[in-house]
């Protein structure tokens, strides 16, 4: 493998961290599941668009090709090699009256965590025998939850084209054929192996094999930040009692792209600022300000319309649960202020 042609305008972390140096150090080093460098940045060789492009095979991953990962994670998260993750997953700790009551701005909230199974390939390494069996115990794991978490598992093998589309419409499903996670093998096998449980509500949703081996999802309408937090908690909690989780001290829960790595979670309201958008350079600065992600109605690489935008918390690693969502509250505050001030 030779030290790839990257063109001088590419501006990923890619691009910014594999040094010469650092790719013949990892060029011809493979994981015990046979995970190589090449297979790590090829979503970022091939899309030279990437913010990141590089993702991990598997835990070992983050430690065998850390001349890489460590400068990114660093770059990205502001944390460093020794830093130490920690978790607060207690709703009690979370200031979150809701913010908009009347619901005049927020349309809806949805906060998801990433997780991946212990002992397991992550899904750019994994084999299709192993994804199957990751969509067998997640399944079996999810058939014992009760109350306002119990419901149903439906694979993508199978589903009509009119129910996907419905379901992702409706912001409830994973949309397919993302070219970043085509790069790294993520799509491999589809759509064997995929699906989405949810109960009769759709408040409570897990999405099976995409980007992540479970990706834990609580939503509803309106802006009641803190009950969607709490379902989200109780399905974790109930969830780990039968799926165990890849973590660890360093970096939290382990995910396939680093952006993800700590808390895995994307807290996002739905809502709408109308008058804002008329001036987003006043939009950013309280964004910035407040550690948050701007991203369209149908999320990553998607476009607002209509004046509403997913709004979310940008850190996820070196912060709690509590912290991220916290984060998102606090921006969520600051943001309809602004807005009714424009008004
Ligand atoms: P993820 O959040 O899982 O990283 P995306 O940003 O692609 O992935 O969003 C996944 C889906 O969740 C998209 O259909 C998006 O519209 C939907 N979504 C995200 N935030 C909200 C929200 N607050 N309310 C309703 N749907 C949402
Ligand atoms: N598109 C990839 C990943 C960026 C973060 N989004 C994720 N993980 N869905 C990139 O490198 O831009």
């Amino acid at each position: 493998m030779n030290y790839p042609k990257l063109p001088e305008d590419c501006k990923s972390m890619l691009c910014k961290h594999l040094t010469p140096e650092s790719f013949e150090e990892l060029k011809n080093k493979k994981t015990a599941n046979g995970f190589t460098l090449e297979q790590a940045i090829n979503s970022g060789v091939v899309n030279i668009d990437s913010g990141i492009g590089v993702y991990a095979g598997d835990k070992e991953s983050y430690t065998l090709f850390d001349k890489l990962f460590d400068p990114i994670i660093k770059d990205y998260h502001g944390f460093g090699k020794e830093d130490k993750h920690t978790s607060n997953l207690n709703p009690d700790d979370l200031n979150a009256p809701n913010p908009d009551p009347d619901g005049e701005f927020i349309v809806s909230t949805r906060i998801r965590v990433g997780r991946n199974m212990d002992n397991m390939p992550l899904g750019p390494a994994i084999s299709k025998e192993q994804r199957d069996k990751v969509e067998a115990s997640v399944v079996e794991g999810l058939s014992t939850l009760d109350g306002e978490l119990k419901g149903d598992y439906f694979p993508l093998l199978g589903m009509s084209k009119e129910i996907q589309d419905d379901l992702i419409k409706d912001h409830f499903l994973f949309k397919e054929g993302d070219r970043f996670l085509d790069a790294v093998g993520l799509n491999k096998n589809w759509p064997e192996g995929r699906g989405i449980y949810h109960n009769s509500d759709k408040t409570f949703l897990v999405w099976v094999n995409e980007e992540d081996q479970l990706r834990i999802i609580s939503m509803q309408q309106g802006g009641d930040i803190k009950e969607v937090f709490s379902r989200l908690v109780s399905a974790i909690k109930s969830i780990e009692t039968k799926v165990p989780f890849s973590y660890s001290e360093h970096l939290g829960y382990i995910t396939s792209c680093p952006t993800n790595l700590g808390t895995a979670m994307r807290a996002s309201v739905h809502i709408a600022l109308p008058k804002l958008a008329e001036d987003m350079e006043a939009f950013k600065t309280i964004t910035d300000k407040y550690y948050l992600q701007i991203r369209g109605i149908h999320g990553e690489h998607s476009e607002s319309e209509g004046g509403v935008y997913d709004i979310s918390n940008l850190r996820r690693l070196g912060i709690t649960e509590v912290e991220a969502v916290q984060d998102m509250y606090d921006g969520v505050v600051a943001l309809i202020k602004a807005e009714k001030e424009l008004s």
